[in-house]
């Protein structure tokens, strides 16, 4: 067997040309540079290479990034009130997420980091479905076993956040290539950060990807830092994108405060990866203008003058200002979106935390077909303790102490 293959990996070894110069080559030969079409003013050059985009798709972008606003201020008063017992805002990334979810089709298989619920916004889970998630209550796809924030739908081909960083890069490269196999017009995009770009898993999965050809969009969201580390103890290369280079596939950087200009890149890649059915790496530069997450506190590590700087550079502003030029939208129907967002989110929030939390049973389904023993002995247990310990175990997530 072994024999059979050796002749063909010797004709496929490239062998590069000799040279007499002893030239090591050096990591800044190469610097890439951020593609951009949207200034920060809102307009965009006359010769600027556009995204396919219509209005309707356009207002569907700003109702999405308009909403993942207020959700996101919404949901971490909740997480301060004691409603909720984690929270991760997408502040400040907005345009990364949503310019790239809108440049993909339905179709096509998502794998997030945990950053990026506008995505699953956008491809239409409902208010009612993220507050079933984030209250873990018995409607939750989930059944209430993740933290807030670990979505999944399979419906809208969003598969499940796992807290473990990097793990979704691999199988991104699984599941396209399971594309590939199926001859399916359809390929899959991969959210990581930068800090996860340092996890094994990284370097595997785009190895894996590229050696097996495999249909997958490597999307990274660089927004500077990684939890408290700084991109500047992160790595010593040109951030992530030439890395792509290394492994054999394209790669560009992008201003990922521009929503145009990621949903353009995002289109371009996806007709790449599907043409070619071969993987791309694309690079979004933002900020992360939040704390990491309702468990972190950024003043400790970066000052404020630095978080107002990026604050100012509001992605959703600068598509906003966008529309208004175009004429695609009017600043009342804005204001509009916003006060219904906000009147939703809250009603939807008193809803979602009087709803019962999945039934205990449940809690060792799934695993097995049939639950086994020892799992029957632990559920066994844990009702016993439960029923001495009533007061620590309420019946609906709405009650839980901050
Ligand atoms: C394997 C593993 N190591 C460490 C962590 C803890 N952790 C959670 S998020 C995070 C930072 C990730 O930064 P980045 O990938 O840049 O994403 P960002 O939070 O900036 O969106 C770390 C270290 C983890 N979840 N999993
Ligand atoms: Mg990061």
């Amino acid at each position: 067997m072994t024999q059979g293959l050796q002749p063909q990996a010797v004709s496929k070894l490239k062998r590069p040309p000799s040279t007499q110069s002893c030239h090591f080559s050096q990591p800044n030969e190469i610097v890439i540079p951020t593609f951009t079409l949207l200034s920060k003013e809102g307009s965009v050059a006359d010769h600027a290479q556009l995204p396919k985009l219509d209005q309707e798709q356009a207002l569907r972008m700003l109702d999405c990034c308009i909403f993942t606003q207020i959700l996101d201020e919404r949901m971490l008063a909740s997480q301060r009130q004691g409603r909720i017992s984690f929270y991760m805002t997408c502040t400040g990334e907005e345009a990364a997420v949503i310019g790239s979810a809108a440049g993909l089709e339905p179709c096509d298989m998502i794998l997030g980091q945990y950053r990026e619920h506008a995505a699953l916004r956008y491809r239409g889970f409902s208010t009612v479905q993220f507050m079933h998630q984030m209250f873990s209550n018995e409607h939750d796809l989930g059944k209430g076993r993740q933290m807030p924030i670990h979505y999944g739908s399979k419906d809208l081909n969003y598969q499940t956040i796992s807290s473990p960083l990097g793990t979704q890069i691999p199988q991104a490269a699984g599941v396209a290539y399971a594309q590939k196999l199926k001859d399916e017009q359809a390929c899959t995009l991969c959210y990581f950060g930068e800090g996860a770009a340092s996890e094994g898993d990284f370097h595997a999965g785009m190895n894996m990807a590229a050696a097996l050809q495999t249909p997958t969009i490597f999307f990274c969201r660089n927004n500077a830092y990684a939890i408290s580390t700084p991109v500047s103890e992160q790595y010593a290369g040109d951030g992530i994108a030439p890395r792509g280079m290394a492994y054999g596939m394209p790669c560009i950087r992008v201003d990922g405060n521009d929503i145009l200009a990621v949903m353009a890149v995002t289109q371009q890649a996806r007709a790449y990866v599907l043409s070619h059915q071969a993987p791309i790496l694309i690079e979004a530069m933002t900020y992360r203008v939040g704390a990491h997450s309702s468990s972190d506190d950024p003043t400790g590590y970066r000052s404020k003058e630095e978080e107002d700087t990026w604050r100012a550079e509001d992605p959703v502003g600068r598509f906003k200002l966008w529309m208004l030029h175009k004429k695609w939208a009017t600043s009342e129907q804005i204001a509009q979106i916003e006060q219904d967002y906000k009147a939703e989110i809250l009603a939807q929030v008193k809803q979602a935390e009087s709803i019962p939390l999945p039934h205990i049973d449940t809690i060792i389904e799934d695993v097995y077909q049939d639950p086994s023993e020892h799992l029957k002995e632990q559920l066994a247990d844990l009702k016993k303790h439960i029923k001495k310990y009533p007061q620590d175990y309420p019946k609906t997530s709405g009650r839980i102490s901050s």
